[in-house]
């Protein structure tokens, strides 16, 4: 990579600049620095001769190799990352004294995206939550917003935090399955626990099947301090709206790009970047006075609850813009190291047992993964603000601490570094009264386990209700242990009625009563089991439009940016409707790709030659938001001739996303029409000859009616 990539003025990729390393047209060296004469045979005792142990080249470059891997992470393995800038609104200060709040104030950033439960090599678009962690690097030092895109947690407590991810990840005895949660231990153990409903119904939506990270939301979980420069604390949620929407795939479409591009996400989020097109989420607040605390009919201190925004509206107070690919995977996007103890003056923690835990976790489990205590000293994980402090050795440090004395108080260095009044910058732990017995112990007021979980089914569409049902018979379909199941079904029952129904009958199981059942096992042995007892939904949950993909406030505003179209074509093809409607589309900031039945050059109408994107053998529809037939006669009747093509329209049609075709194209959508979809051509979201419809349906993006209407009913 050439230098002039890096002009970029942030103080964040100055810092980085010390440590990169430009390799294009230097000398090989050792990591010595001595030149490398010949890097392609090692020296031996004659040419056919044994390898001298002396070869200190050979041995050098085989150790480094041997070396390489480091553990990955125990959780949110995979992972992806790029750098960009966050800028506060004029309004943000009236919450947070912090600096990168004051208004207008633009802080370097980076931010990764992961999955939790596969491997480092797993698919993108496995079921699961998706991390969203944003390094900010202030002036103040560094603040982590260690977050995820479904705004609650399974659990309540972190001590319960080891036995859900042994759950969820692959089981211990033949480590099956990767990346999926569709298997007997997850769900054995979400069956026992109904704390974990609400977020199960949030991850059995289309929300754990992102269409891209730039299509979702961000969200804190915890309820966390703001302090503003008056020393008042207040109770904040924090959210991260996408400028983008937030989109989702189906899951039958997550299965199959898991097998064709199981890269599917980071290449997005990389060639958009390369392209131009920054994605950009806006920051927003949900924000109680302290004497508020208690007014809502659950705790802000559980973190299986939402604060429903009809009740504390967010409030917009800046904007997060990524803007830059990191230079190397590892250095950065797989040496950053998050904690959410990471804050600065004007932001301050809450008694949430789980986020308490976490604040012991994270630095922990650094220790083991980055090798040591100097992690921070990582280029990546390095601080903008000065770093002086008494801390000294360890393995790999970085830092040459310059004088005699690494204590204080110390006379010999006039008392310095020094400690910092709050005038000048030092942290204070906001002055929260605490009193109480030492006790192990659930508050009762985290015990109301389903109504949120009811209100996230009341506020779905009909399409997102499907899915959420189709999702529960795949992963309950998928436990082999019946009891499980008929567990299951007692919870979604306590949920709402009519989802334990739905997800009974593909099932082919009825509901079982609830009646003497021991629902969850959140107290010790001594405990008083009985009292613990969740209820069902209270009932009077109502909706929330931000709830649901399709109603949520987030997807006012729809266009066409950065939607990939397929236009299919075979020789002969008319050269006019392609171009046209390329033109429209990149007009709109979407992109065209040609899928033709073979790669190289497509011969068009009037001896024209175009350049083939894909091959139909290379390609397929789930990659794409909408798919387009081009004119042309002879074109359209080689098209009808391949299995692949006719599966590509067929398989766009049943993933409910636009087709359209030019006037000839229809042979082939009828050809294409698979049973129960005879609308095509002529339903919903398909057009024919209407290149102006095609841009509007794009616009409109899925058409769920036609899983509604041309699916068997579940
Ligand atoms: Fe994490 N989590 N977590 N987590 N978490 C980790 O830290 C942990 C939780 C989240 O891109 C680990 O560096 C505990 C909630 C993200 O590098 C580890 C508990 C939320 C990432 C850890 C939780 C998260 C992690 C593993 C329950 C959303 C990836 C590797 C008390 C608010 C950060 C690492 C990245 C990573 C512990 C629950 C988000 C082991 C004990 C809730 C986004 O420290």
């Amino acid at each position: 990579m050439s230098k002039s990539t890096h002009e970029s003025s942030d103080a964040k990729s100055r810092d980085l600049e010390q440590n990169r390393e430009y390799g294009a047209g230097e000398f090989l060296t050792s990591n010595q620095g001595v030149r490398i004469n010949d890097d392609q045979n090692s020296e031996k005792a004659g040419e056919r001769g044994p390898t001298l142990l002396e070869d200190f080249l050979l041995r050098e470059k085989i150790t480094h190799f041997d070396h390489e891997r480091i553990p990955e992470r125990v959780v949110h393995a995979r992972g992806v990352a790029a750098h960009g800038y966050f800028e506060a609104y004029d309004n943000a200060s009236q919450y947070s004294k912090a600096h990168f709040l004051q208004p207008g104030v633009r802080t370097p950033i980076f931010t990764r995206f992961s999955t939790v439960a596969g491997s480092r090599g797993s698919t993108d678009l496995a079921r699961d939550v998706r991390g969203f962690a944003v390094k900010f690097y202030t002036q103040e030092g560094v603040y982590d917003f260690v977050g995820n895109n479904i705004p609650v947690f399974f659990i309540q407590d972190a001590i319960k935090f080891p036995d859900l991810v042994h759950a969820v990840k692959p089981e211990p005895h033949n480590e099956i399955p990767q990346a999926a949660s569709a298997h007997n231990t997850f769900w054995d153990f979400i069956s026992v626990n109904p704390e974990a409903m609400h977020m199960v119904l949030w991850t059995m939506s289309d929300r754990a099947i992102p269409r891209s990270l730039r299509t979702m939301e961000g969200f804190n979980i915890h309820t966390w301090r703001l302090i503003d420069a008056a020393g008042t604390s207040r109770f904040v949620k924090f959210h991260w709206k996408p400028k983008q929407g937030i989109q989702s795939v189906m899951w039958d479409e997550a299965l199959q790009i898991s097998g064709k591009d199981p890269d599917f996400h980071r290449r997005d989020l990389w060639d958009n970047i390369e392209q131009g097109n920054f994605p950009e989420w806006e920051l927003g607040v949900q924000v109680v006075e302290e004497a508020d605390e208690h007014k809502f009919d659950f705790d802000l201190l559980d973190p299986t609850k939402i604060i429903p925004e009809e009740l504390v509206p967010v409030t917009i107070i800046g904007k997060m813009v990524l803007d830059r690919n990191p230079d190397n995977y590892f250095a950065e996007t797989e040496q950053v190291a998050f904690h959410p103890g990471h804050v600065v003056p004007g932001i301050d923690f809450t008694n949430d047992p789980l986020l308490q835990g976490r604040l012991f976790s994270y630095t922990d489990t650094q220790l083991t993964r980055l090798g040591g205590p100097n992690f921070h000293e990582i280029p990546i994980n390095r601080s903008v603000a000065p770093i002086h402090n008494n801390q000294r050795d360890g393995h790999m440090r970085q830092q040459v601490n310059v004088g005699k004395t690494s204590y204080s108080p110390n006379l010999l260095n006039d008392n310095t570094p020094k400690q910092a009044k709050v005038s000048e910058g030092g942290f204070v732990s906001h002055q929260e009264r605490v009193e109480g017995r030492k006790v192990r112990a659930r508050s009762k007021s985290f015990i109301d386990h389903y109504s949120q979980a009811r209100l996230f089914w009341n506020s779905q569409a009909d399409w997102e209700k499907a899915h959420i049902v189709k999702a529960l018979r795949f992963e309950l379909g998928k436990v082999e242990e019946e009891s499980v199941r008929q567990r299951m079904l007692i919870h979604l029952s306590l949920v709402a009625d009519e989802l334990a129904q739905r997800v009974a009958k593909g099932l082919g199981l009825e509901v079982p009563s609830a009646e003497g059942v021991q629902l969850n096992y959140i107290v010790g042995a001594d405990a008083d089991v009985a009292a613990h007892q969740s209820k069902p939904a209270t009932g009077k949950e109502g909706k929330s439009a931000a709830l649901s993909i399709e109603f949520s406030p987030v997807n006012k505003q729809k266009d066409i940016k950065t939607k990939q179209v397929a236009i299919l074509a075979a020789d002969g093809a008319d050269a006019a409707s392609i171009a046209a409607l390329k033109k429209a589309l990149e007009a709109g900031g979407a992109t065209a790709k040609l899928v033709a039945p073979h790669l190289g050059m497509l011969k068009v109408s009037g001896g024209e030659a175009l350049r083939i994107d894909f091959s139909l053998q290379t390609t397929a529809s789930v990659l794409f938001d909408g798919v387009y037939v081009a004119g042309g006669e002879q074109s359209v009747q080689t098209l009808r001739q391949q299995p692949d093509a006719v599966h590509f329209i067929n398989e766009a049609y049943r993933h409910c996303k636009p087709v359209g075709a030019a006037a000839p194209g229809e042979t082939l959508l009828k050809a294409a029409a698979y049973a129960g979809a005879e609308a095509l051509p002529g339903g919903p979201g398909v057009s024919v000859g209407k290149p102006k419809q095609f841009i509007q349906d794009l616009t409109t993006g899925r058409f769920w009616e036609r899983e509604l209407t041309s699916e068997p009913k579940v």
